[in-house]
């Protein structure tokens, strides 16, 4: 039998353990994010993965905000990988855009097993977009 060790448990109680199952929750909001948009406020929405192979997380598109808090939750099982990586987009009616792009190193959240903080979000020519909030929980077992 596998005893967890004890801490902080804040997005658990949406999912199951698995036994002997080390996993990732996080959820993210977002701040002061670019107005993609030539008219009104963007539509911004958060896609996420870990490393290059994991299935991407995507929350739905916010309407008419720089603030988006997307109350999703998501959940990865992990096994050694070592960044989150972060998307944001703009939702359009043909072709949505990149509003910016962030990554993050995991250690930090694999010793700490909670994290809670914010990060820049650039985009490709390295011009901040805004602000990433992320809440980040490590299930060690
Ligand atoms: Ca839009």
């Amino acid at each position: 039998m596998l005893v967890c060790a004890q801490h902080t448990l804040f997005l658990h109680s949406q999912f199951s353990r698995q036994n002997g199952q080390r996993s990732i929750n996080g959820s993210l909001e977002g701040k002061n994010l670019r107005d993609m948009d030539d008219v009104g406020q963007g539509d911004p929405y958060a896609q996420v993965w870990l490393d290059k192979r994991e299935h991407k997380f995507q929350t739905e598109a916010r309407s008419g905000t720089s603030s988006p808090v997307w109350d999703r939750i998501f959940h990865y099982n992990v096994n050694g990988q070592s960044e989150l990586h972060i998307r944001i987009m703009d939702s359009d009616v043909f072709t949505d855009d990149e509003i910016g792009c962030a990554k993050v190193p995991l250690e930090e959240i694999y010793r700490n097993y909670y994290n809670d903080f914010w990060v820049k979000l650039p985009d490709h020519l390295g011009r901040v977009n805004g602000e990433i909030r992320l809440v980040l929980e490590f299930m060690p077992c």
